[in-house]
């Protein structure tokens, strides 16, 4: 802190009482990890208009701070004291020393910085995105809640980490018309979808006001909104079909990110594999807003990441295969082109050469998570895939994330690695729901992007995020950092979250 910082911050504070109406207070500030119970009050809270950050994090990186150090952000949709199903954000400010963690914050809605009372089912931070909203150089955090209604709140990234939130006004809450469900909708997406540099959200598919532009101001209120037409309906005996996931990217190389939705059909209750219906939809982007291509074909999947496996330049989506003939643990690369994602595809499953593991016979097997990352640093997006066991009906298999490599022919068998949570120490029998949430993103800025995994756990057992790092051999499972509940908090009962929603990076 610079001389007369303290006049400033009270100068600060002052203004911010003004300015901020349901986020008066700023949030209790990073602290030691596992010292838990010694938040801090904000007596060094930098300017919500202050100095940009003097190093930067590589582009693309979550650096709250501003320190250089890339950041992560897990959310955990799961019980908090006080609130069933209320949710937290666990917030990890790394050290720029492998996988080491230096700072850490624990944020609920009971925190006095945080709009809104920590409640029984708000889900706050149920899906996250890491995005510099504002522009001021430092990455900032949106994330969903349920407070009766669904909204966004923005969490303000600063000198000393994340430090104060505002809820963005006027969140329109209207949904896909063929839907029935208000509160597994509440999926958050950012990208530049009109390609003028900044980074936009988009919160709720088929509503008037569902692409929110940015930059944002420091009251939450977007630059302008747009509308974000309702996915064509899968299928004419579609009555409801939830959307499970959004992702976004650049799939057709224009310069403007597009955004795809996952759709889980109902077409009856315990549908076979065979039979499942989970259509994709893809809107492309662009300056005058979305529009809906004709003919984009791209496989039923359950969930999707995006990036550049084949190293053209153009974004790739990366699909955890649905239904029909397709195999029970496989991942399928639809690669983009100008012509938008699905032109040509590779589906690589566990009898692809090079894939470790035999083809499981069980439901649950399917890849619940992707990411996708540059892992040995050869250019080229590689592909981790969570997969946690939650079968409750039968003995449940491994709980595993698989590891497969891009190259210039796409994605490939060649380097693939199996990662089981009963080698790195997780709780076995589908207790630990290792792989619920995967995360690619360079911790220490060698070049090579490093794992995270969350074990969110279960009423007996402990949640965890596992840090792998990332090396030219791929990643390695010595020196792995364990994230915990305690980690955050020593406060009883916390040990129990950990993960569950969207890693941001
Ligand atoms: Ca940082
Ligand atoms: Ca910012
Ligand atoms: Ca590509
Ligand atoms: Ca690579």
């Amino acid at each position: 802190m610079v001389g007369g910082g303290a006049a400033l911050v009270a100068l600060v504070v002052a203004a911010g009482l003004v300015v901020a109406d349901d986020g008066p207070a700023d949030i209790a500030v990073p602290y030691g990890c596992g010292s838990g119970g010694a938040h801090g009050t904000a007596g060094t809270s930098s300017t919500p208009d202050g100095p940009a950050p003097d190093r930067t994090a590589p582009d693309g990186v979550a650096d709250f701070d501003g320190d250089g150090h890339p950041d992560l952000a897990l959310g955990s949709m799961g019980d908090v004291p006080g609130g069933y199903g209320g949710g937290s954000i666990e917030v990890a400010y790394g050290a720029g020393d492998g996988t080491r963690i230096a700072r850490c914050q624990y944020l609920t809605q009971d925190d006095a910085g945080i709009p809104g009372k920590n409640r029984d089912e708000a889900f706050f931070g149920t899906d996250v995105v890491a995005r510099d909203l504002d522009g001021d150089g430092y990455t900032d955090l949106a994330a969903s809640v349920f407070d009766w209604k669904p909204s966004v709140i923005i969490m303000w990234g600063s000198e000393s980490g994340l430090s104060r939130a505002v809820r963005v006004p006027g969140t329109d809450v209207s949904h896909v018309s063929w839907d029935n469900d208000p509160i597994l909708d509440e999926q958050l997406a950012a990208g530049d979808f009109d390609g003028d540099g900044h980074s936009d959200l988009v919160f709720g598919l088929g509503s008037d006001k569902g692409l929110l532009k940015g930059p944002f101001g420091r009251d939450g209120t977007p630059a302008a909104t747009d509308r974000v037409p309702a996915p064509r309906r899968p299928a004419p005996d579609v009555d409801t079909a939830n959307y499970s996931d959004l992702v976004a990217g650049d799939l057709d190389g224009d310069g403007s990110d597009d955004l795809v939705s996952f759709h889980d059909a109902d077409t009856g209750p315990e549908v076979p594999w065979r039979e499942a219906t989970q259509p994709v939809s893809y809107l492309r982007g662009g300056r005058d807003g979305f529009t809906q291509p004709e003919g984009t074909r791209i496989p039923d999947a359950g969930e999707g990441a995006i990036g550049d496996v084949d190293g053209d330049g153009v974004d790739d989506l990366v699909l955890s295969p649905r239904g029909g003939d397709a195999s029970r643990s496989s991942v399928t690369v639809a690669y983009g082109s100008e012509a938008g994602p699905g032109e040509r595809t590779t589906t690589i499953d566990r009898d692809t050469p090079g894939v470790p593991g035999d083809e499981p016979q069980d439901e649950d097997a399917a890849f619940v998570t992707l990411d996708t990352g540059d892992v040995n640093g050869d250019g080229y997006a590689d592909v981790v895939a969570g997969a946690p066991r939650w079968d409750v009906y039968g003995k449940p298999g491994p709980e595993q994330v698989l590891f497969l490599a891009g190259g210039p022919d796409g994605l490939s068998g060649a380097g693939a690695r199996l990662f089981d949570g009963d080698d790195l120490g997780a709780a076995p029998g589908g207790d630990a729901d290792f792989g619920s949430a995967v995360g690619l993103t360079d911790l220490d800025g060698d070049g090579h992007a490093d794992l995270v995994v969350t074990a969110p756990g279960s009423d007996t057992v402990d949640g965890v995020a596992y840090l792998l790092r990332g090396t030219a051999d791929g990643l390695s499972d010595t020196g792995v950092t364990r994230l915990s509940g305690d980690t955050f908090d020593d406060t009883e009962g916390l040990g129990l979250l950990m993960g569950g929603g969207e890693v941001a990076h």
